[in-house]
């Protein structure tokens, strides 16, 4: 045998359902340890005990959206709405892992998960927002927590990844203040059932996409494009959800919950890393998300944020500010692309990197690849406001998977990308970066919001029509990194 193909022979053997299955056991379980990052030096390991984890979130994979009473939510309205997802997709079945999780604690078992990070359909356990809370909704959850810790994986559960009850966006929803007190009166009911067993909650998933993206934007849900002076009050109203959410929490919970956030803070990355560049990053990663993480590290909107807002800035009290930064014990960080950043004479002292068209990204176009955000995001948070813990709470990549005749997925992009972004990750661990686990987005295909089912995002793949979950490279490929506990 030559030991190079040409294309075609490559083709054909690849395409060989006889010879491609025992490429993957090679792959996965040679004796001696294959280098997982080609060129590493030297042996990449974690600190002890770090969390290897994935994440889902409720609407995205449940389905069973009429089942056990739980209510509408602002997606299940929007889903439906023509027009306004991707081959009008909706979340009504989706990975049916509301009457599937056991099969899928299974299957991060098999993974050797030691965190599953997951989120709580508020409509599940308030149908209505508020009022008389529906037990066979946090039945489900509690269920779910059981057998995560049957299995020997700590949950980390989010209290909202978007879905809104719809009866709170039909009273004005986030552009009202009684949403972010719903929110809280949501958040301590859950922590005080659920804190028995669930040790770390999540408030908010990333206020900067559901305000940005459904209340600016109109492409998320509820659809809107409000004017700026009415998105500036709808990002303080999720601000302060956040804040409340923080004392209730605190205030029902058991002694040693901990609380935090997942928030998609704008990655700046300096534009090359030297002194003047990285100064700017800093300077950078504070000011792009002033009405965001900075407003709940610092309980404050910073002076430029205010000065840009003018007229338009939102309406809050000092005692709105301090409830907002409320102390909490963990930051959650969602990081995806970069944002490329460099030192400017402006006042600011840093000027956005327009992306050339030829910048590698990912099937979502969004998702331009940049891996050392996964050094830089966590280093400059950690820097900016001394963070004692910090979480990746979602990392992954969509990726155009094809099912072969064998039966696998070799998504050797998203490996790609898995090893390129870890490989930063540990760089950053390794400099003292108190990065305590990692969440890869997502364990499974599933519903990618306005872009349906076609952005595959897991590391299984899912057969909607069958919903059988068959594992991907990438699942192999995490597999062993999480055996080893590194990169090599
Ligand atoms: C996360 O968002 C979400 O938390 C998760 O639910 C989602 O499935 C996952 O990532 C993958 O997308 O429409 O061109 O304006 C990631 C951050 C920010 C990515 C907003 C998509 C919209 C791009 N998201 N962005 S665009």
């Amino acid at each position: 045998m030559p030991n190079r193909f040409s294309r075609r022979e490559f083709a054909k053997l690849a395409g060989s359902a006889a010879l491609v299955p025992a490429i993957v056991p090679a792959l996965v379980s040679a004796e001696t340890s294959p280098n997982l990052h080609p060129n590493a030096p030297a042996p990449r390991h974690f600190p002890t005990g770090f969390l290897w984890g994935s994440a889902t979130a409720s609407y995205q994979v449940e389905g069973a959206v009429k089942e056990d009473g739980r209510g509408p939510s602002i997606w299940d309205t929007f889903s439906h709405t023509p027009g306004k997802t991707n081959n009008g997709d909706t979340g009504d079945v989706a990975d049916d892992h509301y009457h599937r999780y056991k099969e899928d604690v299974q299957i991060m078992k098999a993974l050797g998960l030691k965190t599953y990070r997951f989120s709580i359909a508020w409509p599940r356990i308030f149908p209505q927002g508020t009022g008389t809370p529906n037990p066979k909704g946090l039945d489900f959850y509690s269920r779910l927590v059981d057998e995560l810790l049957a299995n020997g994986i700590q949950p980390y559960c989010t209290l909202f990844h978007w879905d809104l009850p719809q009866a709170l966006e039909d009273k004005g929803g986030w552009q009202s203040r009684d949403t972010s007190e719903a929110f809280a009166n949501y958040a301590g009911y859950v922590a005080q059932h659920l804190s028995d067993r669930v040790k770390h909650f999540m408030t908010l998933n990333e206020m900067r996409s559901f305000v940005d993206i459904g209340y600016r934007d109109g492409r998320h849900a509820p659809g809107l494009t409000l004017s700026p002076a009415k998105v500036n009050q709808v990002r303080h109203h999720a601000v302060l959800a956040h804040g409340l959410g923080v004392q209730a929490i605190r205030a029902h919970a058991k002694a040693g919950t901990k609380v935090g956030l997942a928030e998609n803070a704008e990655t700046c990355v300096p534009v090359i890393e030297t002194p003047e560049h990285i100064a700017a990053a800093a300077k950078a990663y504070r000011e792009t998300n002033a009405g965001y993480l900075t407003a709940i590290m610092e309980g404050r909107y910073t002076d430029a944020y205010l000065a840009h807002a003018g007229a338009d800035a939102p309406k809050f009290t000092p005692e709105e500010m301090t409830a907002i930064g409320s102390p909490i014990d963990f930051v959650g960080l969602n990081i995806y692309a970069p944002h490329y950043v460099r030192a400017d004479d402006s006042a600011a002292g840093f000027a956005s990197v327009p992306m050339p068209s030829s910048f590698p990204h990912m099937m979502s176009s969004w998702l331009n690849t940049g891996p050392e955000a996964l050094y830089w995001g966590p280093k400059l948070a950690s820097q900016l406001w001394g963070i004692g813990e910090l979480y990746i709470t979602e990392n992954g990549a969509s990726a155009a998977d094809t099912l072969t005749p064998d039966g696998q997925i070799y998504d050797i992009d998203r490996v790609m990308y898995l090893r390129n972004y870890l490989t930063q990750l540990h760089r950053a661990v390794s400099e003292g970066v108190p990065v305590r686990g990692y969440f890869c987005w997502s364990l499974m295909d599933n519903y990618e919001w306005a872009d349906g089912y076609s952005y595959r995002f897991g590391i299984h793949y899912v057969d909607f029509k069958t919903q059988k979950r068959t594992p991907k490279l990438s699942a192999h490929f995490y597999r062993e990194v999480i055996s080893r506990n590194g990169l090599a």
